[in-house]
C-alpha cells in the first residue's frame, strides 16, 4: 500500500512553543521505517519538516478574536493542497502536526481528493478531549486549534480562509453528519450549545465509562457505515495525561493508551481508513526527557496502520 507522509512543524494554531517540534520528535523515534519494513507501506515523503517560512505573513493581527489567523489561513492552505495531492493518487495520509489547527488543511484536501476520485464524502472520527468547533465568537482563548471542526463543517466562516470556501466547493466540505467525536471531557459552553443544535454525534468519557471502549466503536462506525472513507484525525490530548502528558491542553481522566490503540485498531479494521492526523504532541513540555508521548504517538499510528497485536 501507498501512504503519504506529510510532517508539519507548526504551532500558530495554540500559544505554547513546543508543538512544531513534535514530527522530528515523531520521525526520530523511528517512525517512518517502522511502517516500511515492519507493516509494509509504500512511503511517499519528502525528507522535509514543512514550516511554510515563505507564504508566513510579517505581520498577523488577532482578526474576530482569532490569534495569528492569516499564519493558519495560508499554512493550512499550503498544507491542503500537499495532502490533496496524496489523497487524489489514492494514497493515505498520514499528517504528524503540529496543533490541531492543521486539521483544516489535512481534512478539506482529504475529503476533496477522495471525493474527486471516488465521488464520495468523507467521514472524520475526531478523538479529543476537546470539541475543538467553537467558531471565532464562541471561543474563549482565541486559540485556532480549537475552531478546525467549525470551519471544516462551514459553522465558521472568515474572508481571510477564502481557499477553504473554494476548496468546499469542489468537495472539500466536511457533513457535521459524517463527524463522530471520542474522548471528549472539556467542552466550551458555546461548543454545547452547538453540538446539540447540529446533532453530531459525540461519545464522551461518560460514554466509554458506561459502555466500553468496544461498544463504543461498534457505535462509531455503525453511525459512519460501511464503505465510507473515514479520516481519523487524533488529538494525543484524548489519551490521559498519565500516558500523554507532553501536549498543551492536558485533561485528567482521559483514555488509557490501550484504549487510543483500540480505536485506531478499529479503524483500521473497517479497510475503509484514508487519512490519520496526529497532532498536539509537545515535546518540549516533557519534564523528564520526551519518551512517553512520543512512544503512545508511535503507538496510535502503527495500531491505525495495521499493526497487530497477534
Ligand atoms: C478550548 C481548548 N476549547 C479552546 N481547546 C483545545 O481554546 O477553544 N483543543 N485545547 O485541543
Ligand atoms: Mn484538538
Ligand atoms: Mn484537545
Ligand atoms: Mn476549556
Amino acid at each position: 500500500d501507498h501512504l503519504g507522509v506529510v510532517a508539519v512543524g507548526f504551532s500558530g494554531g495554540q500559544c505554547k512553543p513546543g508543538t512544531e517540534a513534535a514530527p522530528t520528535a515523531l520521525l526520530s523515534s523511528g517512525l517512518l521505517t517502522q511502517l516500511s519494513s515492519d507493516l509494509g507501506y509504500t512511503l511517499h515523503h519528502d525528507d522535509t519538516v514543512h514550516t511554510y517560512s515563505s507564504v508566513l505573513p510579517a505581520s498577523d493581527p488577532p482578526h474576530r478574536g482569532m490569534k495569528n489567523p492569516l499564519s493558519v489561513s495560508r499554512v493550512t492552505e499550503a498544507l491542503s493542497k500537499q495532502v490533496y495531492e496524496h489523497a487524489k493518487e489514492g494514497r493515505m495520509v498520514l499528517t504528524l502536526g503540529g496543533d490541531h489547527s492543521i486539521a483544516i488543511g489535512t481534512v478539506s484536501g482529504v475529503a476533496r481528493g477522495v471525493k474527486e476520485r471516488t465521488n464520495k464524502d468523507i467521514s472524520v472520527i475526531w478523538v479529543d478531549a476537546h470539541a475543538d468547533i467553537n467558531t471565532p465568537e464562541t471561543s474563549d482563548s482565541g486559540n485556532v486549534h480549537g475552531m478546525p471542526v467549525a470551519f471544516l463543517t462551514g459553522l465558521a466562516r472568515d474572508e481571510k480562509f477564502g481557499w477553504l470556501d473554494e476548496t468546499m466547493a469542489v468537495g472539500g466540505r466536511l457533513s457535521t453528519r459524517k463527524l463522530v467525536y471520542i474522548g471528549l471531557r472539556d467542552i466550551d459552553r458555546g461548543e454545547k450549545e452547538i453540538l446539540r443544535r447540529e446533532g453530531v454525534r459525540a461519545f464522551s468519557m461518560h460514554d466509554i465509562d458506561r459502555h466500553g471502549i468496544g461498544k463504543v466503536m461498534d457505535m462509531a462506525l455503525a453511525h459512519i457505515g460501511a464503505d465510507t472513507p473515514i479520516h481519523l484525525s487524533f488529538d494525543v490530548d484524548a489519551l490521559d495525561p498519565q500516558w500523554a502528558p507532553s501536549t498543551g491542553t492536558p485533561v485528567r481522566g482521559g483514555l488509557t493508551l490501550r484504549e487510543g490503540d483500540f480505536i485506531c485498531e478499529c479503524v483500521h479494521e473497517t479497510g475503509s481508513l484514508v487519512a490519520m492526523d496526529l497532532v498536539e504532541v509537545n515535546p518540549m513540555l516533557e519534564e523528564q526527557g520526551i519518551d512517553a508521548t512520543v512512544r503512545a504517538g508511535v503507538s496510535l499510528v502503527r495500531c491505525a496502520l495495521g499493526d497487530t497485536l497477534l
